[in-house]
Formats: C-alpha cells, sequence, structure tokens
C-alpha cells in the first residue's frame, strides 16, 4: 500500500477491514478471500479504459488488450457451465437479473420466482425493488420448512393460473437441492422460460460439486462472481443454447442498461474463470459441502433448529430464536463481539420483523478457502452455540474470542489457489 499512504483516512479504514477479515471468522455464506492475482488484475489499469460495445465491436479506438482479456473471460466461463453464449460485463447480480427481464419481458408481463421469506431474492419481486414496479410477480414457496422440499404442485398450480413468461429457481437463503428438471417441465407446460440465479452456488456448479441447470434445460443462468465462484465483485449471463436470447441479453446490458463495463473487473473474472477451472478448485467446493455438513451435525446434536432440516449445499439456516431465545439480531451483534461474522436473516413464517428476525445465515465458503477442514468447521460451530447460550457471560465470551483468533491464526488467508 506504498501509494495510499497519500490518504491516511482511507489508509486506515483499509488497514482494519484487512485485521478484521485477518483475525475473524467469515461465516456471510455468500463471501469469500480472492487470490492476489484476482486482486492485482481487479486494481489494474484496465480500470483506465472505456470498452462500450463487445470484443470486436466496439465504439472507441484503443481495445486490443480489452477484446483478449473479456475474450478469455467468456470462452472460460462457458467451459466452466457448458453453454454456448456468455455476457461477463453486468456490474454484478441485480443489474444481471434486471437484464434478462428486460430482455425478454414487456412490462406487465408476469415472472414467477420463490418467495423472499421462503429463500429467494430481493431481486425475484420484492415490492421495493425496480423490477416489481415493472413486471408482476407471482411465488411459490417450500411445502414443508422442516424438510425445505419446494411445492412443486403449488409451483405447478401457479403457473397454470398466471402463466408466467418466466420461471425463476434460484435463492439466496435456501439450504437444500432443487429439482431443476420439475421447473423445466412445468416452464415448457406453460410456455416460459427457465431462469437459474445461482449466484450462491455457481462456484459449486462450475466446481461439479452441485447439479449444474443447464443439464437439465435450463435456459439461461444468472449469478455473481464473488460468492463461491471466488472472483471480483461483478456479475454474469450465461445462455445455454439460444442465440436469439443471447443477442437480446447482450443488448439489453449495452446498451440498454449499462454503460462501459468495467474491464479491470471483467480481467479479475477472467482471473478467477481461470482458477475454477483448475482441480484444485473441485476439491475445494467438495470440501465447502463437507464442512457445512460438519456444521449441520453439531447443530443437530445440540438440538438447535435448522430451516429445510439441515443442509445440502455451503450454508444452513438456523432458528436461533425458537432454539436458543436469541434474535437473529441478537445473535449478529454477539458473534461479532467473539470474532465470528454472520448475518441475521428471517425464516420462513417468521413472527419477527426481517430487521430482527428469528433466524441467522451463515456457510462455509470463506473458512473452507483458509482451509478449514470438518473438524474446525464442527470446533467453529460448538463455539457459535456456546457465544448465544451464554451471550451475557463476559468472561465466557472472552475465552471464545480468544479460541476464535487462534483459529483464524492457525489458517491464514490464502494468497494463490493454483
Ligand atoms: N447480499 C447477497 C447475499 O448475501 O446473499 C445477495 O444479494
Amino acid at each position: 500500500m506504498q501509494y495510499l499512504k497519500q490518504d491516511p483516512e482511507v489508509l486506515a479504514a483499509l488497514e482494519g477491514e484487512q485485521k478484521r477479515q485477518k483475525e475473524g471468522l467469515e461465516l456471510i455464506p455468500s463471501e469469500n478471500y480472492v487470490s492476489q492475482a484476482v486482486l492485482e488484475a481487479n486494481g489494474s489499469i484496465f480500470t483506465n479504459k472505456y470498452s462500450e460495445g463487445y470484443p470486436g465491436r466496439r465504439y472507441y479506438g484503443g481495445q486490443e488488450f480489452t477484446d483478449a482479456v473479456e475474450t478469455l473471460a467468456i470462452e472460460r466461463v462457458k467451459k466452466l457451465f457448458n453453454c454456448k453464449f456468455a455476457n461477463v460485463q453486468p456490474h454484478s447480480g441485480a443489474p444481471a437479473n434486471l437484464a434478462v427481464y428486460a430482455a425478454l419481458l414487456e412490462p406487465g408481463d408476469t415472472v414467477l420466482g420463490m418467495d423472499l421469506s421462503h429463500g429467494g431474492h430481493l431481486t425475484h419481486g420484492h415490492p421495493m425493488t425496480l423490477p416489481a414496479k415493472i413486471y408482476k410477480f407471482v411465488t411459490y414457496k417450500m411445502k414443508d420448512p422442516e424438510t425445505g422440499e419446494i411445492d412443486y404442485d403449488g409451483l405447478r398450480a401457479v403457473a397454470l393460473e398466471h402463466k408466467p413468461k418466466l420461471i425463476i429457481a434460484g435463492f439466496s437463503a435456501y439450504p437444500r437441492t432443487l429439482d431443476y428438471k420439475k421447473f423445466v417441465d412445468i416452464a415448457h407446460e406453460v410456455g416460459a422460460v427457465t431462469m437459474a440465479d445461482m449466484a450462491h452456488i455457481a462456484g459449486l456448479i462450475a466446481g461439479k460439486a452441485l447439479r449444474n441447470p443447464f443439464d437439465d434445460g435450463f435456459d439461461i443462468i444468472t449469478s455473481t462472481t464473488h460468492k463461491t465462484l471466488r472472483g471480483p465483485r461483478g456479475g454474469i449471463i450465461l445462455t445455454r443454447e439460444s442465440e436469439e436470447i443471447a443477442k437480446k441479453i447482450d443488448k439489453t446490458i449495452f446498451p440498454g442498461i449499462q454503460g462501459g463495463p468495467h474491464m479491470h473487473t471483467i480481467a479479475a473474472k477472467a482471473v478467477a474463470f481461470g482458477e475454477a477451472l483448475t482441480p484444485a478448485y473441485q476439491e475445494y467446493c467438495q470440501q465447502i459441502l463437507k464442512n457445512a455438513k460438519a456444521m449441520e451435525a453439531v447443530f443437530k446434536r445440540e438440538g438447535v433448529r435448522m430451516i429445510g432440516g439441515g443442509t445440502d449445499n455451503h450454508l444452513i439456516l438456523a432458528d436461533v430464536f425458537g432454539s436458543l431465545g436469541v434474535t437473529g439480531k441478537e445473535a449478529q451483534t454477539v458473534l461479532d463481539e467473539v470474532g465470528i461474522t454472520l448475518n441475521m436473516n428471517s425464516i420462513a413464517g417468521d413472527t419477527r420483523k426481517p430487521l430482527d428476525p428469528s433466524g441467522i445465515r451463515f456457510g462455509t465458503p470463506a473458512i473452507t478457502t483458509r482451509g478449514f477442514k470438518e473438524g474446525d468447521c464442527a470446533r467453529v460451530a460448538e463455539l457459535l452455540i456456546e457465544t448465544l447460550r451464554n451471550k451475557d457471560d463476559f468472561s465466557k465470551k472472552e475465552t471464545i474470542k480468544n479460541e476464535i483468533r487462534e483459529l483464524a491464526e492457525a489458517h491464514p488467508i490464502p494468497e494463490s489457489f493454483v
């Protein structure tokens, strides 16, 4: 940080964040640690360049190297997800989803997505979002929060009644696997396009640890690139095989809703996709799942209720208010105090408000990057529950905090994955 010394205030914030990331345990399931190679590309001079358009079809000159790096990102991500078309320009997940809606729908058209309180995402139709003001969203839910199974009969009934043009599979707080084939069959029945918002599990799909929705015939995948994919903050839109859909999406991203692509981020995406193509990355993804299972076992043993009864992926949603009498907000605060970062989360049928809900959501992508294995993760789960059971015991929390710091120090954040 040789040059940042010129700005001591920003430097101080950055150094504080560096220390926080180093000494604490990151359990927010949508966060991760990127390699130094991704950081270098993301902090590179590609940030200086304007490149409106696409490789070989730009509006400004001087595109020899931006074309090369964007083409690399496109080819690598197509290989990772086994699809024909990719747009790597979305600035993040929300614009990626908006672009798909704008590309395929007319204002007033209907979209079927997962209910937010059952694990869906704000961009799948929450009334406060722009898409919800433009399109009509209808929702499906879990059949039973104790098993997490989706109510596919209910989903089909809503689809038959409302005839959506787009059906979305995907979530930000759902711990089980989806039956993609059922979504595709229902979509074919009503003539809808299928979109899988895989932001949370895209890395696990790329790493072949979870099923690829394209293998069951999904038309489109949207994702962020900074979660399990372990890349820079950004988005992607992938199209399995329809050139017509891919062309509409390209036009909607630029010039439809975005201007100049962030070429430094696209360079960093290319690096992350290169890393995700390695066998080491596939091992990483398998370990994420094993680590989540190790945490699940502790929660089961300790009688703490998990929505969906456990996890098939990288995250767990626990009803800490119902099981331990601690609200999600209290849990988030007290765990922060001992060096565990996670987030409060509403749970299906929550009787509490979104800003102080009953649940917490946590996951294993970031600590797995640090080299945590099943035994370490089980211990983290024990410490997590112990903290909540002793939330007012200062000396107990100090002891836990020290153990957390030791665990973190024993697992330094890696600089490289290849
Ligand atoms: N904020 C992201 C998450 O944590 O899941 C999704 O938008």
